[in-house]
């Protein structure tokens, strides 16, 4: 006899498991004729294929012992050497010993996710924030604050206000969660008097600041900044980072670099997840590093996703109902638009799939349940006449609904 119904076998966490709708889009891409201005997939001719192919050969030749064995689960050390030399080119230094290899940073925004929060903790975010971050820290049941954003990034007065309540409570904070530079969903970068207010206000109410920083490395705009790690001098912060925007997201490799004492607990809890991230995946990225393949290869990203960038920018000004508005970002990979309120998204969304045009409702960035009426644009993947062409197909559809 067969089994009725599987869901009285789950696990009470499994429950708390809620589907990326990011990761669901991508289904949609793959079954139907869409443009996608959904996931944040990079623009596939920058990937360096030549050169990693030559790379993966070399490697496995040189280095077979060991690119092709087990390896220990903070990573390999000509990984983490060779992420010390290219952290330091941002002012972030760090020794091997501060460095954990993570599959993708997703990866480690679980193992922050399992040994950070106890149910009920608190947990502060922006108001927007990265989709998946939410996601995987609501399956240790924090309790969320989110603190609104400008054009300067997370409004730390506004935070200052909520600290100072929640500890005359007699409560406290276990981080705030930041993409401070070129922020996803909303593109926006964190000002340097911001980031000092950040840390300053770490360091009075004792909390962990939780640095998530994918995009700094091609921003395609001039934008001063400073990173919150170079800033930080007690070791509160835990910065986190990718290749997969600047060499490949398939590799899967990110990293964490944070206090020793912090590292070993990241560690203990990744190899109860997948023992190590893959060996070969880690030499064929230090051996990119020691080539200096990315460097060479981000200023040709930067332009392409300038140019992309602006065609986007240009055809929200064309087909885009009057009473929206939209970011203009110097980095990243996305546009946050807000539409006239009355606009629900999520629930457009159908009607736009069968438009062929899809995108990511913008509400489940917000942890405070509010965004029914934004949605995310990517303009890093579709060519430069999708880019125009999903945006008619959207604007259209916008219009339509507003009976305009
Ligand atoms: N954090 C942020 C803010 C992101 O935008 C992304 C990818 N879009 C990730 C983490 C995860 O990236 P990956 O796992 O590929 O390193
Ligand atoms: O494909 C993913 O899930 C990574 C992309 C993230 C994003 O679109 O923000």
């Amino acid at each position: 006899m067969s089994v009725k119904g599987f869901s009285k076998f789950f696990s009470k966490r499994t429950e708390l498991m809620r589907a990326s709708e990011i990761r669901e889009l991508l289904k949609v891409v793959e079954s139907r004729d869409v443009i996608s201005l959904a996931g944040g997939l990079p623009d596939p001719s920058t990937f360096p294929k030549e050169e990693l192919a030559e790379i993966a050969s070399y490697v496995i030749r040189e280095y077979g012992e060991m690119a092709l064995q087990y390896g220990t689960t903070q990573g390999a050390r000509i990984l983490r050497e060779a992420l010390c030399h290219f952290m330091a080119r941002v002012m972030i230094l760090c020794k091997p010993e501060n460095i954990l290899i993570t599959t993708g940073s997703q990866q480690a925004l679980d193992l922050i996710s399992r040994t950070l929060i106890d149910p009920g903790d608190l947990v502060i975010v922006e108001l927007p924030t990265y989709l998946a971050a939410i996601n995987v820290f609501k399956l240790s049941q924090p309790k969320f604050i989110g603190i609104p954003i400008d054009e300067d990034g997370m409004r730390t007065d506004i935070l200052e206000e909520k600290l100072r309540q929640i500890y005359g409570e007699g409560k406290k904070v276990k981080f705030v969660y930041t993409v401070p530079t070129a922020q996803n969903p909303s593109g926006v970068t964190m000002s340097n008097d911001r980031r000092k207010h950040l840390l300053e206000l770490a360091e009075k109410y004792d909390f962990l600041v939780i640095e998530d920083d994918p995009y700094s490395h091609f921003l395609f705009e001039p934008v001063s900044f400073k990173h919150l790690k170079a800033m930080d001098t007690s070791g509160r912060v835990v910065y986190i980072s990718t290749i997969s925007k600047i060499l490949s997201p398939g590799i899967r490799i990110g990293w964490i670099i944070a206090h020793e004492e912090l590292i070993s607990v990241f560690e203990r809890a990744k190899q109860n997840l997948d023992l190590h991230t893959p060996t070969l995946n880690q030499y064929i990225v230090a051996e990119a590093i020691k080539r200096r393949v990315i460097e060479r290869h981000l200023p040709r990203v930067k332009e392409l996703y300038r140019k992309k960038k602006n065609i986007m920018l240009e055809a929200l000004e064309e087909y885009f109902p009057e009473g929206s508005r939209w970011t203009k970002p110097v980095g990243g990979l996305f546009v946050f638009a807000y539409l006239p309120e009355g606009i629900d998204t999520k629930a457009l969304l159908p009607k736009a799939i069968e438009h062929g045009v899809i995108y990511v409702p913008g509400k489940s960035f917000f942890v405070d349940g509010s965004g029914a009426n934004t949605m995310r644009l990517n303009f890093s993947y579709p060519p430069p006449s999708k880019i125009v062409e999903g945006i008619r197909r959207l604007g259209n559809l916008l219009k339509s609904e507003l009976g305009k």
